[in-house]
């Protein structure tokens, strides 16, 4: 049963269900409920158990709250006890997920007695994310999928929403848009998850009486579509908008004249500026405090962790919901990928304390733009956020698979094992990746040092290459969901070139050790040729311009192929690094002093070298600059910058210098926020942006690249 009940005495015993339950006490108004104990039971021509709906028993306490039930299994009467609508679904649920199938096509029931309710109200998702948003039918399908696992919040604020943001936040969605928003909010109460609709104002607002009533007529249209519950977002915003006095005068007028007085309304979700806690003023009395004083008690506020992307602990909540005075509403940035775009997050949703119930009125997923490959970590969510004291991250990862995936189970957990971590990025958030192979990694590589080959870790490796390079292809034939494939494609290709890389590492490896260089030949230029494949995969697909590329096994599998071509190249041309001694090539660096982008990762291309572009507002301090050091190789050729705006600011100094000590200005023809400057002196070694101001300067890094070519 996912999520696992709190309390299950389940007996060995079995009866089968002659056909339809005979129901007492079921609404007629719950139409989808009934639908799905159609499904459960046979339409065959004999009458199945009563069913009965009945309030609690008032002495057991557990079951006094939203969405509890307790269902009781005999083969003549089945009894739902339930506190209302959502516990009798949920109840239902869990009965549709006991139901078996028998050889003969009977459907049989456990007897038994369940007693069940979650640990956390609000448990769902936020479609959150930078990048392209779901599809229409990839929502749909999530809120079924929420309705079964007994999810029962999507909130939907796609960045890339214009109608969610600025400046379009104010107008109505074009009317094909509004029709499937609709269908969603329809969708949503067949499952009972509550659709809210999030908007994304603050970067252009203004605090005046025009826009608090464009909030109020953008929700009330919103209410026409059938959305019942609303969120407001001041995430990522710099400038007036992050002003916390006026975020919860406004929100206070929302929750006033818009939520009390239209009764059937739920109370309003926010989204502070100071979303976690590396970003929070410590200061007593500023921002958050300010929220938790000011703040209309029924309003919710959101919730990251200790930083934008994070593990969630007790103690990070305690800190602040001291401030914020509620619980915090966990938005958990777990799988998003949006800055690492040519990563998957596909392995365990670990890092979530099991005791950190009480500290939170909700949480949710911030997932993938791939919302079938989001799957597993939603599913993992569900599990936790159900019942936190029994989530086991490995089981539910593991169930996880079984669930999405049954035709091809074990290839899909093989592929998510070695596609969850997200490489090298600026929120510093590193994931296991290939956990169980790491110590036959470590013996082969001892060995394989002193030029030895460790036969039983290298079988070890074998097996797992082998079944690298055959996963995509049981994955593509039985894995049975068309849309996930899809999603997956690129990186299923890129897969089963590893695997066939892997193998020849192996072989080239063992050649190596034995010191015959025609077999390390012959094993070297197919593993060449393999990585040359998946260097035109990394170069051709998934071509977006954050992160282009598809990578896969990057933390451990790649690098150890990595290094046994490096190595045993060396060896076949008769150059041993190890012995030649002397300074390594001189490499690129990024040449920085930021407390904000100290870890944005720099990465290099053929003729550029560019920091990743930034999601969130960045910000420079006085005097801090962002810049490169190009490597001794290589001549520059022009600076490239986008820092979001009209205007290059008067604070933004583009400089270069020889030496280090000796800055010039690099003057852009025209002083727009987003151009290149050409740079002819070939002797100039470091290029830097600089904040020439005498404060913290806020801006959107949304490109710093410079061009280069050989010197
Ligand atoms: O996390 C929050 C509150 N806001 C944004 C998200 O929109 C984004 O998806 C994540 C991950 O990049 N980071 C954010 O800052």
């Amino acid at each position: 049963m996912y999520p696992l009940p709190h309390q299950s005495e389940i007996g060995g015993e079995r009866f089968a269900v002659a056909g339809p339950f005979q129901l007492k006490g079921l609404p007629a108004s719950e139409a989808f409920t009934q639908q799905v104990l159609q499904e459960v039971a046979p339409r065959g021509s004999g009458l199945g158990p009563r069913l009965q709906v009945t309030r609690p028993a008032k002495a057991d306490a557990r079951l006094q709250r939203s969405e509890a039930y307790k269902l009781r299994l005999t083969p003549t009467q089945i009894t739902i006890e339930a506190y209302d609508d959502r516990s009798v679904f949920y109840a239902v649920q869990t009965l549709r997920q006991l139901a078996q199938q028998d050889a003969s096509g009977r459907v049989t029931l456990p007897t038994g007695t369940i007693s069940d309710f979650p640990d956390v109200a609000a448990r769902g998702t936020v479609e959150g994310f930078y990048g392209e948003p779901w599809s229409h039918q990839d929502r749909l399908e999530q809120l079924r999928f929420y309705g079964k696992l007994k999810l029962n919040t999507y909130i939907y604020g796609p960045k890339d929403d214009p109608y969610h943001t600025s400046p379009n936040w104010r107008k109505p969605y074009p009317e094909a848009e509004a029709r499937q928003l609709a269908e969603l909010v329809q969708e949503a109460r067949r499952n009972k998850v509550d659709f809210v609709w999030a908007i994304h104002p603050g970067q252009d607002i203004r605090w005046n009486q025009a826009d608090s009533s464009a909030i109020l007529a953008k929700f009330g249209m919103m209410y026409d579509l059938g959305v019942r519950s609303f969120a407001v977002f001041f995430d990522d915003i710099s400038g007036a908008g992050t002003d916390a006095r006026m975020q919860a005068k406004l929100l206070n007028f929302v929750q006033q004249r818009f939520v009390r007085a239209k009764k059937d309304v739920a109370p309003l979700i926010m989204c502070p500026t100071e979303y976690n806690k590396s970003w929070a003023n410590k200061t007593p009395g500023t921002y958050l405090d300010i929220l938790g004083q000011q703040l209309d008690p029924a309003i919710r506020v959101m919730w990251t962790g200790n930083k934008v992307v994070d593990d969630i602990t007790t103690e990070g909540l305690e800190w602040v919901n001291r401030r914020i005075r509620r619980p915090a509403f966990v938005w958990w940035n777990f799988p998003v990928s949006d800055y690492v775009r040519d990563h998957l997050l596909m392995g365990p949703a670990y890092g979530l304390d099991p005791q950190a119930a009480p500290h939170m009125s909700g949480f949710v997923s911030n997932p993938m733009d791939k919302a079938e490959a989001s799957k597993p970590a939603i599913f993992s969510v569900a599990l936790y956020s159900w019942n936190m004291q029994a989530y086991k991250p490995e089981q539910a990862w593991e169930a996880a698979s079984r669930y999405i995936m049954p035709g091809a189970a074990e290839a899909f957990q093989l592929f998510s094992a070695h596609n969850s971590d997200p490489g090298p990025n600026g929120h510093r958030y590193r994931r296991d990746e290939s956990a169980e192979l790491q110590s036959y990694l470590r013996t082969f590589q001892e060995a394989y040092g002193k030029g030895q080959y460790a036969p039983e870790a290298g079988q070890r490796l074998q097996q797992e290459f082998q079944r690298i390079a055959q996963a995509p292809a049981a994955i593509r034939q039985h894995g049975g969901n068309a849309r996930l494939l899809e999603q997956l494609a690129p990186w299923l290709r890129q897969f089963e070139l590893l695997g066939r890389a892997g193998q020849h590492a192996l072989a080239v490896a063992e050649a190596r050790a034995a010191g015959n260089p025609t077999t390390t030949w012959a094993a070297y230029l197919p593993l060449a040729a393999a990585l040359d494949s998946m260097a035109t995969v990394n170069a051709t697909l998934n071509q977006n311009p954050h992160q282009p590329g598809v990578k896969t096994g990057s933390l451990v599998l790649m690098p150890f192929v990595e290094e046994i071509l490096a190595q045993s190249g060396a060896y076949l041309l008769g150059y041993n690094p190890a012995l030649a001694g002397g300074p390594s090539p001189e490499t690129s660096t990024p040449y920085r002093q930021s407390q904000k982008l100290g870890n944005q990762p720099l990465l290099h291309t053929n003729q550029a070298l560019a920091y990743a572009p930034m999601l969130e507002v960045a910000y420079l301090d006085s005097s801090e600059y962002l810049g490169f050091k190009p490597a001794a190789a290589l001549q520059v050729t022009a600076l490239h910058y986008n820092l979001g705006g009209d205007k290059l600011p008067a604070w933004a100094a583009l400089e270069a210098s020889r030496d280090g000590n000796t800055w010039e200005p690099l003057t852009p023809p025209q002083p727009r926020g987003k151009g290149s400057v050409p740079v002819t002196d070939p002797a100039l070694r470091y290029v830097r942006l600089r904040n020439a101001s005498g404060k913290r300067q806020n801006f959107q890094l949304k490109e710093l690249r410079l061009q280069v070519q050989p010197a």
